[in-house]
């Protein structure tokens, strides 16, 4: 025995160095590969050749299985065919990879070898030691899904880690020579009659009777997973299967493995001649059943004491699917009865008893699983531990991503002056960060910072190891929820129900992702803090670490989805970080995902680009996640840039969930931020739901004709999932079509409604192309799972896309951006969508157009209810002064029973003119054109306008009369001043006059002026004063400006950012500055001059009808109202239906209300009863009464 060892040993030792060499893979054998390097874009990756040498064919295997093609395994061959005799075995360069990776390549290959259903290694040999290694770590992300029999019923199904599974194993194992092919067989075994499937390698496959020089004693391991049909299924519970490569005899410490850990090991044989044969069967001190698989006699294996039953033949005659049969009727017998089922977890024990290494040992491996646990064993309730642990995201966050929002938006002012409102907002969001900062740092948080802060792969292992230990944790609870919310979509009237299924998915979810949402939250917080802080410079680091991890390829997320927010301060600083950390200018492309929820959006992406973004994971909530791939020199030429950066959108809310809180906006807000930010967006159709898409892209395109900052053209394709048709291509021309007719009638339409109709299609806001812009992509299984392995086609249409989004990088070489520009870009475009309020909460086009034929409809009647009331008040006024003329004599409690009766007068024509508006509105619903009913959800909104217009006018009104009635009530007194006062003011002078005469003091004018003075204010005191309700004026002005705006998107609200005081104050001159910029040639030129003198015009006849009205108003010196600047502004409005430019409208009304108010003020100031008495100070009766009487003594 021992020499036989020592035989091999030196045999294959030699083996595997020239191997390793031939395959090109030794510089990896000490220095494994890296997932940083897998992921690279280099020019192979889009390469069609067929290999030529012998050291490229792992890199084509590999190339193939990142992109999960189940062809991956038949095409490792060189196309020279004289070198075929020499082809490696297939197994020798999965081993060969397998040895030569690290434990994240490891696990990649792992999962996508598990998802085109090959086997994936249990004991990887290394022939330069002879000793193997259990690949427990290598198979820790495999998740399957399945249905046992007892499930079928319920069609409830079990979601497991399957290393973590309890499941009977059953192996297989060759003892001598043997002519039949165990591996082909035990292929047969597990494939059902209408699909064969290629599990394990067999010498019948391409390559697969090449000797294998470094694969024997490989250990593969596969699984039989029931799909809950009896009809379909092999087997009714799920089982491992396990197949060891070689002889048993040079391979003993595997056999030995294999029968401690399986429940059935079954023998593959010709003949047991010899004594050390039959030896190594009865050796084994172990409970596993034994069985034997020959095509000899059973004389043979009765020596070995079996029973009959133990024992299968395979005789000449039999066919082979009567021997696959009897085959699979003891393997069920075993899987329905055994008792021994050995997650491979716990193999690792049974590895270690007989010297089999378990890669898991590895002490960065053990570190950082040590490091993982001690935070997730904490964990016990989900939401308390988040309430926690961490704090600063929940409640906190969102309220502080409304202020966020608010400050932007203003949509909830009032009348408030936009400084004081904002220095509030910023008041209540400084407190807020406050409190963030009065959390102390918990422990939690404390030992994941410290963790990911460690050095080398030690930070990957503990990332991994607590994403996969959250994911076990919730995994239960959420797969079930999961399902139930699924359910519930069917039927969309259980809408409350999924709301509160909703509720609890976000409850129960905990990832990876909350703990950067804290750290995010720490960081920003921390920025409050006075720069000196220790606290805050603690925290400076942060950005960095995470700026590493995405340098390595780990998704970061770019949007909150629970809160629907970019941290933009904590991103910012993290691009910046990546910036610093990589070499200056290096540019950047961006490639995004956009589709509805569950599309296989990620899916898609991580067989295109083999990055690993989260599948199926089905979350309630919608962020985006970004990830950076770098590009290889070789491609750098070809692509312009050194990276490019995949964005990962978790999914649009899919129609029910839409429909059910009328919520567009968060969809409509990432849609437009993540296309804005994409040189490639993919966009993801399913044919189900092709309407939620076309609708998003509605808003998408309407947000960029709003978006000044959208000054960039994105190219889109269009990808259609599970169209299999090979004619799709041809088919679908009409639709196509038809698609690009819908594209280009909804961008007309939004051009419409913003007034930019030089946009005449789809293709003037966006890149695209109908006839290369769109994808049909097959469905991504081939059969039913759990057992369907991915299909061949997905892989292939998947690679054909791939080449075409690389070549449409190619052609983007001048929209690259360095990281700081895209950083910068982000900040701009996030701060835009944020401003942006009004079109994001439309469904689609045709309901915001509805929508503001509403409004234009409402704003008439409005028109006419204000109209109505105004000329009321004015009839008003005129009886309440004329009330003060008459009744010159009479008691003030008169003008108040006055007042009174005109209040209720007031009262009534309001209550008539209320109930017309709604009577109108009422009308306007049942109207049948204009899509009506596609804003029937905002009759009780229009509703309520209606009532708070009346209470908004009878408030104006009341004010009106009442300032009125004070008014005349003041006029009244200030005459008794005059006339009462003449006779204290006489004796105040003849006082005056006396004491200097009695003083014999001679004084000078100015004394005597002085003296004056003093006596007039002490006087005029007792009057009330109305400097205040002359600054009212302005602010009641801009308000109104900015009402008249609110539906003009982002752009408008930044121009008015200005100060009204300042406006008016020059003529009005229009320099179309947005034009002039963009002017390229001469003719463009020579347009903008026209339409910039065009434009003028049109100014100045507006300006001039404004100012007749202003001035008409100034002549009869009418005390300033509401009604005045709100006249002003629909003359504008009436007016201005033809402009075309938003910059032009909002300069000219923050002209005209500007010089209007400044009149208006001037009127008020002069009617100002103080203001008369000062003005007449000078002319008085008083002065002149004692300028003669001083004189008269003198
Ligand atoms: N039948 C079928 N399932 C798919 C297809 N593409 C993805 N899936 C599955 O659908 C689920 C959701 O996929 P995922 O990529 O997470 O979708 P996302 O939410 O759009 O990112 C996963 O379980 C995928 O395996 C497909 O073409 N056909
Ligand atoms: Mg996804």
């Amino acid at each position: 025995m021992v020499t036989e060892i020592t035989k091999i040993f030196i045999s294959t030792g030699r083996h595997l160095v020239s191997v390793l060499e031939d395959l090109g893979l030794e510089r990896y054998y000490r220095e494994k590969q890296s997932r940083s390097k897998l992921l690279e874009i280099d020019e192979q990756m889009i390469n069609d050749e067929p290999a030529k040498y012998k050291s490229d064919l792992p890199w084509y295997f590999l190339k193939e299985l990142m992109m999960v093609n189940v062809t991956a395994r038949n095409r490792i061959k060189l196309n020279d065919q004289s070198l075929i005799t020499d082809m490696p075995n297939p197994l020798d360069i999965i081993t060969a990879l397998f040895l030569c990776s690290d434990g994240f390549v490891q696990q990649e290959m792992a999962v996508k070898m598990s998802m085109c259903q090959f086997s994936v290694p249990l004991l990887l040999p290394n022939c330069d030691t002879n000793q193997c290694t259990l690949m427990l770590w290598a198979m820790r992300d495999i998740v399957k899904k399945y249905r046992p029999q007892s499930l079928s019923e319920s069609k409830g199904f079990i979601e497991d880690r399957i290393v973590l599974s309890e499941l009977p194993m059953i192996s297989f194992v060759r003892l001598g020579e043997c002519s039949l092919s165990k591996s082909e067989i035990l292929n047969k075994l597990l494939s059902n009659s209408q699909q064969y499937h290629d599990t394990f390698v067999h010498c019948n496959m391409e390559c697969g009777d090449s000797p294998r020089a470094i694969s024997n004693g490989l250990t593969e391991i596969t699984w039989y997973l029931p799909g809950g049909n009896t009809n379909i299924d092999i087997f009714s519970q799920p089982v491992a299967v396990a197949n060891l490569r070689g002889d048993i005899e040079s391979f003993e410490t595997q056999y030995s493995f294999l029968c401690q850990t399986s429940a059935a090991v079954f023998v593959f044989f010709d003949d047991l001649d010899s004594e050390s044969e039959r030896s190594i069967l009865t050796n084994q001190n172990h409970k596993t059943q034994i069985f034997l698989v020959g095509n000899g006699e059973r004389t043979v294996a009765n020596k070995l004491g079996l029973n009959n039953n133990n024992i299968i033949t395979k005789k000449k005659q039999k066919n082979d699917a009567d021997f696959i049969q009897t085959f699979r009727e003891k393997v069920r017998d075993v899987v329905e009865n055994s008792a021994i089922k050995i997650p491979v977890e716990q193999m690792a024990d049974i590895a270690h008893k007989l010297g089999i290494l378990v890669e898991e040992d590895s002490p960065e491996c053990q570190t950082g699983k040590r490091n993982a646990e001690a935070i997730t064993a904490e964990i016990q309730d989900i939401l308390k531990y988040k309430e926690d642990q961490l704090p600063r995201q929940g409640e906190i966050w969102k309220e502080l991503t409304c202020l966020q929002r608010e400050e932007c938006r203003l949509q909830k002012i009032g009348s408030k002056n936009i400084e004081d409102y904002k220095s509030e907002l910023q008041k209540k969001k400084k407190e807020l960060r406050k409190k963030q900062n009065s959390y102390d740092m918990s422990t939690a948080m404390t030992w994941f910072i410290n963790a990911i802060s460690s050095p080398g792969t030690e930070r990957f292992y503990f990332l991994k190891w607590m994403q996969m230990n959250l994911d076990n944790m919730s995994r239960v609870k959420l797969s079930e929820l999961r399902e139930k919310y699924k359910e519930k979509c069917k039927n969309p009237e259980n809408k409350e129900e999924i709301k509160e299924i909703d509720r609890q998915i976000s409850n129960s979810s905990l990832g990876t992702e909350h703990f950067f949402h804290e750290m995010g939250q720490i960081y920003e917080a921390s920025l409050s803090l006075p720069q000196t802080d220790p606290a805050r410079q603690q925290l400076q680091h942060l950005p960095k670490l995470c700026a590493e991890l995405l340098l390595d390829g780990f998704p970061l997320e770019l949007v909150d989805g629970d809160a629907s927010n970019i941290p933009l301060r904590w991103v910012s600083d993290v691009l910046s970080q990546l910036s610093d950390l990589v070499s200056p200018n290096r540019k950047i492309l961006v490639v995004t995902v956009l589709g509805v929820q569950s599309t296989g959006k990620s899916t898609l992406l991580n067989t295109m680009f083999g990055v690993q973004f989260a599948v199926s994971s089905g979350r309630c909530t919608r962020g985006a996640f970004m990830l950076l791939i770098k590009i290889n020199e070789d491609m750098k030429k070809v692509l312009n840039c050194d990276f490019m950066l995949i964005i990962d959108t978790e999914g649009l809310k899919s129609p029910e969930l839409a429909q059910l809180d009328n919520s567009y906006e968060h969809d409509n807000e990432l849609a437009t931020l993540v296309v804005g930010l994409s040189d490639v967006t993919i966009v993801n159709i399913a044919m189900e739901n092709s309407t939620e898409m076309k609708d998003i892209l509605q808003i998408v395109v309407h947000a960029f004709l709003r978006m000044k900052e959208v000054g960039k053209k994105p190219r889109c394709v269009f990808v259609h999932q599970n169209v299999s048709d090979v004619s799709a291509h041809e088919k679908n021309s009409r639709d196509r079509k038809l698609l690009l007719e819908q594209l280009n009638e909804m961008t007309q339409a939004a051009a419409r409604m913003e007034k930019k109709e030089e946009n005449k299609s789809f293709t003037d806001v966006m890149e695209y192309s109908p006839d290369t812009g769109n994808w049909y992509i097959p469905g991504l299984w081939n059969g039913n799972p759990p057992m369907a392995p991915v299909n061949a086609g997905y892989s292939e249409a998947v690679y054909e896309l791939k080449k075409h989004i690389i070549q449409l990088l190619g052609n983007c070489e001048c929209s690259a951006k360095d990281i700081l520009d895209f950083k910068e870009w982000m900040e701009n475009l996030w701060n835009a969508v944020k401003h942006e309020n009004f079109i994001f909460s439309f469904r689609n086009n045709l309901v915001a157009d509805a929508y503001m034929r509403l409004c234009t409809e409402f704003n008439k009647w409005e028109w006419e209810f204000k109209t109505a009331m105004y000329t009321w008040v004015t009839n008003a006024e005129k009886r309440i002064s004329n009330f003060g003329t008459i009744a010159v004599k009479a008691e003030s409690s008169d003008m108040r029973e006055f007042l009174t009766s005109l209040k209720s007068e007031a009262s009534t024509v309001l209550s008539t003119w209320e109930t017309r508006l709604l009577e109108n509105l009422r009308q306007y619903f049942k109207k049948t054109e204009g899509h009506v009913y596609l804003v029937e959800g905002y009759k009780e909104e229009f509703s309520s306008n209606v009532k708070s217009l009346r209470r908004e006018l009878e408030r104006s009104v009341f004010n009106q009369l009442t300032a009125a009635a004070e008014i005349t009530q003041e006029m009244i007194e200030i005459d008794q001043i005059k006339e009462n006062h003449i006779k204290e003011i006489e004796n105040a002078v003849w006082g005056l006059v006396h004491e200097c005469w009695k003083n014999n003091v001679q004084m000078g004018e100015t004394e005597l002026e002085n003296k004056f003075h003093k006596m007039w204010n002490d006087m005029l005191k007792g009057l009330p004063c109305s400097e205040k309700q002359a600054a009212q004026i302005f602010r009641n002005a801009s308000s109104y400006l900015k009402e008249s705006l609110k539906h003009k998107g982002d752009v408008s609200q930044e121009l008015l950012e200005q100060r009204l005081e300042d406006c008016g104050l020059v003529p009005f001159r229009y320099t179309a500055e947005r034009y002039s910029n963009r002017g390229e040639d001469v003719s463009m030129f020579l347009n903008i001059q026209e339409y910039i003198m065009a434009a003028q015009k049109l100014a100045d006849s507006i300006i001039d009808a404004c100012t007749q009205f202003v001035s008409e108003k100034v002549r009869r010196k009418k005390m300033y109202c509401d009604t005045f600047m709100k006249e002003i502004l629909h003359i504008t409005d009436k007016n201005l239906d033809v402009a075309t430019d938003i910059e032009f409208e909002v300069s000219l009304k923050l002209h005209i209300c500007g010089f209007a108010a400044r009149e208006f003020k001037k009127v008020h100031e002069e009617n100002d009863p103080y203001r008369c008495l000062m003005k007449n100070k000078d002319s008085s009766l008083a002065k002149r009464h004692m300028n003669s009487r001083y004189w008269e003594f003198f």
